[in-house]
């Protein structure tokens, strides 16, 4: 085995980047599993290809084995994480390859589960396949941003996103809507890559949002949505709890308001009491557990401004989009100013710019 770059010809490369793409892809729609991509070349041309599946099974491993109308045996496989070894809820993917003939396997990074960590290495050349580990692992630590953040510290991946006028605002009285509709696009995208989106009631009553993606064809990916609400304040006419049905929303609250939790309750939606600290404000970090605690891998955290900054300073946001608008707004008796630069300045680095010239708006991407 070798980890040596040099080692990897540019073919190696190229096949492994469709790996990473097509992980890329299905990333954030696999459930509690990582998104994982796999490619099959026999002879130098790819004969099948795999993704996880939706909501995490089959493994991508599997899908390319059975996709492959050609006999596999003699071929190389390329897949982006370590095969898993275990006999989890589905059985060993390194069973499968070496029944499959597989003469030859490249992955990027070991898998950080416990059961599965570097054993497949072994098991694989016990049984006469050559194995390369180490081939775009820069690449694949960014592919698993998320799924090490999730197993690492049991907690979901937070990307959060605001929009903010030229002048620095995030609401004004008079102007609802600060970006244009190619920001949107993003904004609809990130809907549809998170499993769960959580905003303030205050947020919720004041802008009356939908928070479902709006992307033509992917709505039914839309995410569950979280609200917190310590004095259920929701308002009965919002889309929100209009739309609300079993399974689509949790509010988290903190007032015992026995009439609001019965037509809360009415409705299908899941009420989670959780305590305040002793700014009189949820722990989040508490909440963060429990979103994770019932399946939540991923969460797109879309305001207010409290929480954000309650949550940026408590080092619980992964990633941050935010998008400066070229207009300025004017400025009402109750318009919110944009705060957070500093912290974000500070603790994030600029992983992404894209320029104005390009989309009309400003959109930086931060990661801790
Ligand atoms: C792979 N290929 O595509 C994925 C893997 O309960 P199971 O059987 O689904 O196994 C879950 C574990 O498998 C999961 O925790 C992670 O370590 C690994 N995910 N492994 O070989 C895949 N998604
Ligand atoms: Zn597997």
């Amino acid at each position: 085995m070798s980890t040596k770059k040099d080692k990897f010809s540019s073919k190696d490369n190229n096949y492994m980047r469709i790996a990473i793409n097509l992980a890329k892809e299905r990333k954030g729609l696999t459930g509690e599993n990582p998104s994982v991509g796999c490619v099959i070349v026999k002879k130098d041309k790819i004969i099948s290809i795999g993704q996880t599946g939706f909501n995490g099974r089959p493994h991508a491993e599997i899908n390319a084995i059975e996709n492959s109308d050609e006999n596999l045996s003699g071929s190389k496989m390329y897949v982006t994480l370590e095969p898993c070894n275990h006999y989890g809820k589905t059985p060993p993917c390194t069973k499968s390859i070496i029944n499959s003939g597989i003469k030859e396997l490249f992955y990027s990074i070991n898998d950080i589960d416990k059961k599965v960590k570097g054993k497949s290495f072994k098991i694989l050349t016990k049984k006469n396949i050559k194995v390369w580990r180490g081939l775009l692992k820069k690449e694949a630590i960014d592919l698993y941003d998320s799924y090490i953040i999730n197993r690492k510290y049991q907690l979901p991946f937070v990307t959060a996103k605001m929009a903010v006028s030229k002048n620095k605002l995030l609401y004004s009285e008079k102007v609802k809507k600060i970006t244009n509709q190619s920001s949107d696009k993003l904004s609809h995208y990130l809907r549809y890559k998170n499993e769960a989106i959580m905003i303030s009631s205050n947020t919720l009553n004041i802008d009356n949002p939908k928070l479902n993606c709006r992307l033509i064809g992917y709505e039914k990916f839309s995410p569950k949505r979280i609200i917190l609400d310590k004095d259920l304040d929701i308002d009965l006419n919002t889309y929100i709890f209009k739309s609300a049905k079993k399974n689509n929303t949790i509010i988290f609250h903190y007032s015992s308001d026995h009439s609001k939790i019965n037509i809360l309750k009415k409705k299908g939606i899941t009420l989670i009491k959780s305590r305040l600290n002793f700014k009189k404000r949820f722990n989040l970090k508490i909440i963060l557990k429990k979103l994770f605690s019932l399946g939540i891998r991923n969460l797109l955290v879309e305001g207010g401004e409290k929480i954000t900054k309650n949550m940026l300073k408590n080092r619980l946001i992964n990633q941050f989009y935010l998008f400066e608008s070229l207009k300025t707004l004017q400025k009402t008796k109750k318009h919110v100013i944009f705060t957070s630069n500093d912290i974000l300045n500070r603790n994030y680095k600029v992983k992404t710019m894209i320029s104005p010239k390009l989309v009309k708006d400003k959109i930086t991407i931060y990661k801790r």
